[in-house]
């Protein structure tokens, strides 16, 4: 069976971006693929984090993979940080990178961009990322569009390795998801779980009143047309890809329901449906994070991560000469 491993981080909780553009798919794929899914609590802090926000964020966002779906008989959830074989290899990955192709890096870019005191973790966010993947032998790592560039960085730096010291790891495929939800207050702007503006995003957490709110209030375009046009109107086209995505419903029967009636009867449905999906997995979340069954399925789920991830960092360390014998 093929492997897939994919990750997010506990920088906040989780978006309808993070969800649309990436869980929401781990469900299927677990059926066809030897899955695991970490918690990539070390990428969190390449930016600052409050420690408590940051251990509970992980015990929601195990709980939240647990409630959309993902069944832990099939799936390996896990922390990054208790697998200390990440770090180990992220450090081998940092040598074989070069400086140039990682300050080319969109997301480090945007992360950085206009902010004194940039960690020397944020640039080095790929090689650790080209780690999580290439410990476990991944045959694909499905993402979002957002993360295609880091992917591209893995297989540049797996095959460098390769070429460089042992054919050891194995290129993985890049499988693109789903589209990349934008901002609800500026269309141009990934939505982003660690936006200071809470009105771009709507949390995966969040109530009916505080997500009918957010709707009503993202920006639109100036007509009133409810039409896909990226280019011309980007904020519906966004709202469309949402609803499209939340209902399963092709944009352009979606575009024919709303012909003439406006933003506002779009909007108020989108609100509606948007509770009408998180509602069932907030009341599985609920239930999960007050119990102890995240942590055993956390405990579990490092036991078989560290198992897995020892073999593939012994045979780097071989290759690098970091062995004494
Ligand atoms: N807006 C998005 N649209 C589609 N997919 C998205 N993903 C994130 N945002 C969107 C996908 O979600 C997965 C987990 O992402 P992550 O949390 O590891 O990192 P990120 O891409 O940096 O997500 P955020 O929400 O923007 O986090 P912060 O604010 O901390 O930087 C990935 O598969 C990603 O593609």
């Amino acid at each position: 069976m093929k492997k897939i491993f994919s990750g997010i981080q506990p920088s906040g909780t989780l978006t309808i971006g993070n969800y649309l553009g990436a869980m929401k798919h781990f469900v299927d794929l677990q059926h066809d693929y030897e899955c695991m899914f970490c918690i990539v609590d070390q990428h969190a802090i390449t930016v600052p984090q409050d420690p408590d926000e940051l251990r509970d964020h992980k015990r929601k966002l195990a709980a939240l993979y647990m409630a959309v779906g993902l069944d832990v008989n099939k799936s390996t959830i896990f922390i990054q940080s208790e697998v200390p074989a990440h770090a180990q290899l992220a450090w081998m990955m940092q040598c074989v990178s070069y400086i140039g192709e990682l300050e080319r890096m969109t997301q480090f870019k945007d992360k950085s961009e206009g902010k004194n005191g940039v960690s020397a973790g944020l640039l080095t966010y790929p090689p650790l990322m080209a780690a999580d993947i290439l410990l476990y032998g991944t045959d694909i790592v499905p993402v979002g569009d957002d993360q295609r560039q880091h992917l591209e960085l893995t297989r540049t730096l797996a095959d460098r390795f390769n070429r460089q010291y042992a054919d050891i790891f194995t290129l993985p495929e890049t499988k693109i998801l789903g589209r990349r939800i934008m901002s609800l207050q500026n269309p141009e702007k990934k939505m982003s779980k660690s936006d200071a503006n809470t009105k771009g995003f709507i949390s995966m957490l969040d109530d009916e009143k505080t997500i009918t709110k957010k709707i009503k209030s993202a920006v639109t375009d100036s007509d009133q047309d409810v039409r896909f046009d990226v280019e011309n109107k980007p904020a519906i086209s966004n709202l469309l890809t949402i609803y499209s995505l939340l209902s399963t419903q092709e944009v352009s029967s979606i575009e024919k329901e709303y012909e003439g009636k406006g933003y506002g009867a779009f909007k108020s449905d989108l609100a509606e449906l948007t509770v009408s999906v998180l509602t069932p997995i907030q009341k599985r979340f609920y239930e999960l994070y007050e119990s102890d069954e995240v942590d055993n399925v956390l405990d579990a789920g490092s036991d078989t991560a560290n198992k897995q991830a020892r073999t593939l960092l012994q045979k780097a360390e071989e290759a690098m000469g970091l062995h004494r014998t």
